[in-house]
């Protein structure tokens, strides 16, 4: 896959996609990325790409033109076109779904918005898609390109290793992860579940299970109606609490939580 990202702040995206699992990724060939600075295209001696908005108003838009030239420049430095992505708050909401259907892409240009917004006219003859990545406000669309790269990239056969199947599969399940501990079994008073020390593997599946459940159904309900429930986590689900919340079994001893 190949991604294109078009930017007043290029500068921002280096540091991010040089390092980590997204240099390893293009490292292995399995993603390129291309940064380009949006004021290339500007047009004029002081690189401006933003005017003010017709009707008068608070701050400032993109200008439409240094946007076409910009992508169509970019398009032409390889195949296949792609859908162009424009970042914007009023976008369609990123999520998994989107983030699989991107992934199946060959290659994806994404503009990443700023100032007040854009001249309507790429929204309406340019972007292919537009998205948000949630409801809060930010100064501009980099971060929102930066978190596209990303949760695309990772979904790419071979960018991460074996874990990525596992932890796509529990996402794609709907359900929250369940806790997790490693060393040392107790730490200052604080033990780690029994049951993870038992070696009993269908007894540690089903309480994990059990504890992935509970804890959608307590911090993220809207996920769990939308989950693949079997006959068994549905019995989970109805049966009364027994010792079965995480790492307070030992409350007697614990030191106050924030000390
Ligand atoms: C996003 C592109 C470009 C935010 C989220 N926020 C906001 C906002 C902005 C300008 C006018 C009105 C609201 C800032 N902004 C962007 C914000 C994407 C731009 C300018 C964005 N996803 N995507 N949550």
């Amino acid at each position: 896959m190949r991604i294109d990202v078009i930017t007043i702040f290029p500068g921002m995206f280096a540091p991010v996609l040089g390092e980590s699992m997204m240099r390893r990724a293009q490292d292995k060939g399995l993603v390129e990325f291309a940064v380009h600075d949006l004021r290339d295209w500007s047009g004029n001696r002081h690189r401006k790409v933003d005017d003010r908005p017709y009707g008068g108003g608070p701050g400032m838009i993109m200008r439409a033109e240094p946007i076409v030239e910009a992508v169509r420049a970019v398009r032409k430095m390889a195949e296949p076109e792609g859908r162009l992505v424009l970042t914007s708050p009023a976008g369609r909401r990123f999520d998994q779904s989107v983030a699989r259907e991107l992934a199946a892409e060959k290659r994806l240009v994404i503009v990443a918005g700023h100032y007040e917004g854009v001249d309507e006219r790429v929204r309406q003859h340019l972007a292919t898609d537009e998205v948000s990545i949630g409801d809060y406000v930010l100064t501009g669309g980099e971060l929102p390109a930066m978190v596209l790269v990303d949760a695309v990239a990772r979904l790419l056969p071979g960018v991460l290793g074996a874990e990525s199947g596992a932890v796509e599969d529990s996402f794609a399940g709907g359900l929250l992860e369940y806790p997790q501990w490693t060393r040392p079994a107790e730490f200052r008073g604080w033990p780690v579940p029994e049951v993870l020390l038992s070696g009993n593997h269908e007894a540690v599946r089903r309480w994990r299970r059990e504890q992935a459940l509970r804890r959608t159904l307590e911090r993220r309900p809207d996920l769990l109606a939308r989950a693949e429930l079997s006959g068994e986590d549905r019995k989970m689900l109805e049966a009364p609490r027994r010792e079965s919340a995480p790492g307070r079994e030992g409350g007697d001893q614990d030191e106050p939580a924030g000390s």
